[in-house]
């Protein structure tokens, strides 16, 4: 038997039966006892479920990917996340304000930006405590040095000044105003030495023609200094 692929046409093909019984049953069962043909042949059926079978998964598929895109994108969702963005986007906003706010006043107050840290170097002498003070109160502290870069910057205004660091809690263990330990130091030749037996607790930068310009002196002597602000533009 050859059932065409567009159902439209059937050959049945009989082949040589012994007699006209056995002709007439094999006959039978292509052929519907009511002599309707087509839906009789089991083939056929296979290929019609398994057609249908596919076409109904892919509505299902279909249907299922709408109603996804649907919820997804459903009112609801749309405003929680537009929600989130304006709210990402207020505090954004608000920093970049106040960071334009607070780099404008450093800059007014004539303050030097340098390695994402602004430096505000005094006109007057102070001891280091005051000069401390001042510094806080301007919002910073005394400067730290942590690079090779950092410590070159201030031996550019040839001034001796106080800078961030300290053994007044430990007598020879120096920290930083930051409470962190001294790792790199640029110490001057000989220093620190508290020469002559001199309590000499605090730091000022001094020889500004040497790479390596500290030494330590008596906290209670009077010094320019350099405050730092540290602060990511
Ligand atoms: C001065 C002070 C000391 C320093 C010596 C170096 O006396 O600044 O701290 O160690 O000079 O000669
Ligand atoms: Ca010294």
């Amino acid at each position: 038997m050859v059932y065409d692929k567009d159902e439209s046409e059937i050959t049945i093909e009989i082949g040589n039966f012994p007699d006209a019984s056995a002709r007439s049953v094999a006959l039978k069962s292509y052929i519907g006892e009511d002599g309707e043909a087509a839906t009789a042949v089991p083939g056929g059926k296979l290929h019609r479920y398994v057609a249908v079978s596919f076409c109904l998964l892919c509505i299902l598929q279909a249907a299922l990917n709408i109603s996804l895109r649907l919820a997804l994108s459903s009112p609801q969702n749309i405003d929680a996340s537009c929600k989130n963005l304006t709210e990402r986007d207020n505090l954004r906003r608000i920093n970049f304000a106040s960071l334009a706010a607070s780099s404008a006043h450093y800059f007014n107050q004539g303050w030097v930006y340098f390695h994402d840290s602004f430096y505000y170097i005094s006109s007057i002498k102070k001891t280091w405590q005051d000069s401390r003070d001042d510094c806080l109160q301007r919002g910073a502290d005394l400067i730290i040095i942590n690079s090779k870069e950092e410590q070159e910057f201030t031996r550019r205004y040839k001034k001796i000044m106080w800078i961030g660091l300290t053994d007044r809690e430990t007598e020879g263990v120096w920290k930083w105003v930051d409470g962190t330990p001294l790792t790199t130091s640029f110490w001057y030749f000989g220093e620190p030495n508290n020469y002559h037996g001199r309590n000499e607790d605090c730091i000022e930068i001094k020889y500004h023609d040497n790479g390596n310009s500290w030494n330590d002196v008596v906290c209670e002597n009077e010094n320019l200094w350099i405050c730092e602000k540290k602060m990511a533009l």
